[in-house]
């Protein structure tokens, strides 16, 4: 793909956001993706019914239906096990993951590496912050006995920059969402306010009376709440925005699974957010021998960082707290 346009640059620079909706090729970037869970379904379904959490490995349903099943059965959301990411404060040698190659071949895809090369530069790092996200219809969804919200729902309305330590504010993280799947207000697609990114970081609540979502969200009164714009996206589409452009997703009120990657770039040398996970160059200009081409040597990494961050949590990596006014 051409560079951006400058009309493509200044809409990012003026709205914090551009909107691709042609950008990947289903059957060539989003297949083998979503071939490759099948089989960590798979393999999540033999492990639960080896440890008889669940009755039957339900071999006949087809995917969305088997996955909303075990979940129900053993009353518990798996998203970990399918996840490319690690929770820096609460990872044991037992937390699952799947770091595969389609994974690590669609945080090199080159249609997203050239326009993140637009936004910010040939030297590119792949940075750790990243996840798929598989909802199913929150009525079917396990709810957390505490909260009684859906154990993932909705995602709460946030900027990035939040999500990240204080080190990310100064950075260039780019954000681009995609969905293996067509995203529709029905079943939760994303929703961004244009411009938002202009208002510098607001505070960020982790969940309490203010913020009704699991993670950390912007209470509704701090931002012009209404003028949301939801981003419903065919498959192949893709969405790139700053760390400033507020964003969530709406709830998923449809009979199937949503289905998301969220991954993330900034400029090689730039902090990531979460310095105790692992990134890697996934394109340099001035240097090619630096990209990390194997897929592999990535799963090694998230491996040895599961090690240690089995021995060593990091305490904290949340900056906020619910006894801030604004939370209150
Ligand atoms: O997919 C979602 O529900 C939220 C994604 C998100 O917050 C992100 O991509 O930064
Ligand atoms: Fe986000």
């Amino acid at each position: 793909m051409p560079a951006l346009t400058k009309e493509q640059l200044q809409q990012f620079d003026r709205e914090g956001y551009l909107f691709f909706p042609n950008l990947l090729e289903p059957r060539r970037d989003l297949q083998p993706i979503i071939d490759e869970y099948h089989g960590v379904l798979d393999r999540l379904v033999d492990e639960l019914y080896a440890k008889e959490e669940i009755s039957s490995r339900y071999e006949n349903l087809p995917f969305d239906d088997r996955l909303i099943k075990i979940y129900q059965e053993t009353s518990k959301v798996h998203a970990q096990y399918f996840d490319f990411h690690l929770p820096p404060n609460a990872t044991t040698e037992d937390t699952p993951g799947w770091w595969g190659p389609a994974v690590f071949n669609a945080l090199r895809n080159e249609k997203i590496l050239d326009v993140v090369e637009s936004l910010i530069g040939g030297e590119i790092y792949s940075n750790p912050i990243q996840h798929v996200r598989m909802k199913p219809p929150e009525r079917l969804t396990p709810k957390d006995p505490k909260t009684g919200l859906p154990m993932i729902g909705a995602t709460a309305h946030h900027q990035d920059n939040g999500v990240g330590t204080p080190e990310v504010d100064n950075t260039e993280m780019i954000t681009v969402w995609f969905p293996l799947r067509d995203a529709t207000e029905e079943n939760g697609c994303l929703e961004i306010l244009p411009g938002s990114h202009r208002k510098g970081l607001l505070v960020h609540c982790p969940t309490s009376k203010k913020n009704r979502h699991v993670g950390l969200g912007i209470p509704d009164d701090q931002f012009p709440v209404d003028q949301m714009k939801p981003m419903p996206m065919k498959a192949g589409g893709a969405l790139f925005f700053g760390r400033r452009l507020i964003h969530g997703s709406l709830s998923n009120n449809s009979n199937e699974v949503r289905w998301s990657f969220d991954l993330r770039y900034n400029p090689v040398g730039q902090a990531t957010g979460r310095d105790s996970l692992p990134g890697f160059v996934a394109r340099s200009r001035k240097n090619p021998a630096s990209e990390l081409h194997d897929w592999r040597k990535w799963e090694q990494l998230w491996h040895e960082c599961r090690t240690r961050l089995a021995k060593q949590p990091v305490p904290t990596y949340n900056r906020w707290n619910a006894e801030d006014p604004v939370c209150a």
